[in-house]
């Protein structure tokens, strides 16, 4: 996020949210921004095809509205506002000069869509694409939200894109209450974004392709060259370090297609439940099975213990030292608060041993003063964060304990950090628009699968929920997987209250029991996957990506729906 969830709930006169249920699955922030439309009067816009909770305060008695676009439609709808600000000449002109480029394109490419244009294919009234503009427009600062709604598409990238032009049209990025603002899963997944957990960074998002950052880094971490069995080279040269690859590695979504053709074959996951979580996972599991080697470091015996070869227990928040970096770039202090239990072991030394170990039998030595994985704390590995990572670079416990409030980048221990980015300036210099078209998702409805099926969360469980489904009291609120289907096709199917029913996409099928309601609309089914085997929705999805991100397109596939018994 651009900027902090506080500040948003404080100042931002409007906000767009759009594919975010943003009160179930961000409860905390959900309800400071219902707060502020009850107690100051911020204007709630909800572009979502599902009447998800927070709609409730999109509506017109607190100045605000929810328009349903049909699934995957976003790059459409936004360029259509856009057209209409632009017609209205709403747009901010002296941001636009004085910090953008490319404005000539985007102008260009949305002149097309006309309100007429963009109601044919996003199914929103032409009245309604109207009001939105005009309320995005004429409420500064307004703030945009969004979450998997946007970015589980083929075209999930162009969506971002989208909304970053909406936002520099309307001269809202670095400013107090604005912003664009993309809300972060798990807990951590910022942080780990953050420390180079992506395939083409180092930590605070240097390049691997940057040959700066990698002198940096083999200067830190290099080891020294490994002797190959028909090396020649006379005994007394000085090893040569090891140089690190310029090629960015892969991302999860190639990693599992690539062991199914035999290119990938060790996997060593952390923390993550594919079995559940892949798109299309029967495929997904064919190519698991494939790896020769599978390394599972869990806090439970998940669905993906069983095909994993060995299992190294980790442990869970509860019984870690560290940081956790939320979804506005915030660091948490997490201390200690249990023993860990039996063998388990704090994660971050469970790799360090295995580092270790492989170093030993490669018979590698560490020639970077931080190669060697020698940790004795977590403290020493903040250290090496602040060496390494400039964004951090300011980051230590002592401060996160003395309470102080710190956004990256903390570019030293006397900077105060940065809620909001991008004030007077972006990174680049100047903000470039990006000119985007509409495009379709992968598989649409036809007659043979006539409903889209959209997947995603509920707020009593957590993904493959191997945590959530331990506990008694959310099992006794939300025991088993629900399908939503809408009034109009439980008519059509034959359903009457929560039948089970049979969803079949051309990937396989779910059984689960339907839920009957308008948070759907006709034509498209809601389905979770939070329970295992037949009530998975996953067993239904697509493994479609977007080009750029590799992100899988859970949002948009085509399935057909009948009675179960
Ligand atoms: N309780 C709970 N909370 C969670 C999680 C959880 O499992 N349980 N998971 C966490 C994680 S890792 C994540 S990533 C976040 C996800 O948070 P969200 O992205 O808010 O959750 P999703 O259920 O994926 O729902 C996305 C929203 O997008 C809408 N949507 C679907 N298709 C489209 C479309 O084509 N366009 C638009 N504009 N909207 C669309 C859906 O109707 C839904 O309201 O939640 C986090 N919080
Ligand atoms: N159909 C569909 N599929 C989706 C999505 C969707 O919207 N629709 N959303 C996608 C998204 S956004 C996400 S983020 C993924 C989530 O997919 P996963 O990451 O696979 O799901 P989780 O259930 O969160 O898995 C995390 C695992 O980590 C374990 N764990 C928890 N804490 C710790 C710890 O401290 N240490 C270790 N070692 N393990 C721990 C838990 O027991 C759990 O099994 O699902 C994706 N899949
Ligand atoms: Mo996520």
């Amino acid at each position: 996020m651009t900027n902090p969830f506080r500040d948003i709930a404080d100042n931002a006169k409007a906000v767009f949210i759009i594919g975010s249920n943003t009160t179930e699955q961000h409860p905390v922030f959900g309800s400071m921004l219902r707060q502020a439309a009850i107690h100051r009067g911020l204007k709630i816009v909800v572009a979502d095809p599902r009447r998800i909770d927070i709609t409730e305060y999109a509506t017109p008695r607190y100045g605000g509205l929810h328009i349903r676009q049909k699934p995957g439609t976003d790059v459409a709808l936004i360029n259509g506002l856009m057209h209409i600000i632009l017609k209205n000449g709403w747009e901010d002109k002296t941001y636009i000069t004085e910090r953008t480029e490319n404005f000539d394109a985007l102008k260009e490419a949305v002149e097309k869509y006309t309100p007429e244009v963009t109601a044919q294919i996003t199914g929103i009234p032409v009245e309604q694409l109207h009001q939105t503009a005009e309320i995005l427009a004429l409420n500064k600062p307004m703030a945009v939200i969004w979450a998997m709604g946007i970015t589980q598409h083929t075209k999930g990238v162009l969506n971002v894109m989208s909304l970053a032009n909406l936002q520099m049209l309307l001269g809202n990025i670095g400013i107090p209450g604005g912003g664009v603002n993309p809300l972060r899963g798990q807990n951590n997944v910022q942080g780990a974004c953050d420390m180079g957990g992506l395939p083409n960074v180092f930590p605070a998002y240097q390049p691997v392709t940057s040959p700066e950052a990698r002198e940096k880094f083999e200067k830190a971490w290099a080891l020294d060259r490994r002797p190959t069995t028909d090396d020649r080279s006379p005994v007394s040269s000085p090893p040569s370090p090891v140089l690190f690859g310029d090629k960015p590695g892969l991302t999860v979504t190639e990693m599992v297609n690539l062991a199914g053709e035999g290119k990938v074959r060790l996997l060593y996951i952390l923390g993550e439940n594919p079995v559940m979580s892949d798109p299309d996972v029967n495929h997904a599991r064919d190519c698991l099975e494939h790896a020769e080697f599978i390394v599972l470091q869990e806090i439970f015996p998940s669905e993906s213990a069983e095909l994993a070869d060995v299992l190294l227990p980790g442990v869970t928040f509860a019984e870690k030292d560290g940081t956790f970096t939320n979804s506005e770039r915030r660091l948490r202090l997490v201390q200690q608060a249990l023993d860990p239990v039996g063998d388990s072991r704090q994660d971050w030394d469970i790799t360090a041993e295995l580092a270790r170990r492989v170093l030993a039998m490669e018979g590698r030595e560490p020639v970077g003063p931080q190669a060697g994985w020698h940790y004795a704390n977590p403290n020493e590995i903040m250290s090496e964060i602040n060496a390494l990572a400039p964004s951090y670079a300011g980051v230590t416990f002592a401060r996160l304990a003395a309470g102080e409030q710190l956004h990256w980048p903390v570019k030293s221990l006397d900077h105060p950090g940065t809620p909001i980015l991008h004030i007077g300036q972006f990174a680049r210099g100047k903000g470039k628009f990006h000119a985007c078209e509409h495009l379709d998702a992968k598989e649409l409805p036809d007659e043979e699968y006539p409903y889209y099926l959209n997947t995603g969360r509920v707020l009593y469980h957590w993904h493959g929920a191997e945590m959530t489904r331990r506990a008694e009291g959310l099992l006794e609120i939300y025991p088993e997987s629900l399908v939503e289907i809408s009034p109009e096709d439980a008519v059509k199917i034959g359903i009457n209250g929560k039948d089970r029913v049979r969803v079949t996409s051309r990937r396989g099928e779910m059984i689960a029991r339907a839920i009957v309601t308008e948070r759907v609309s006709a034509g498209m089914i809601f389905a979770n996957f939070h329970f295992p085997g037949a009530q998975n929705a996953n067993n239904l999805t697509i493994s479609a990506l977007d080009p750029t991100a590799k992100i899988p397109e859970f949002k948009v596939c085509a399935v057909k729906v009948e009675m179960a018994e």
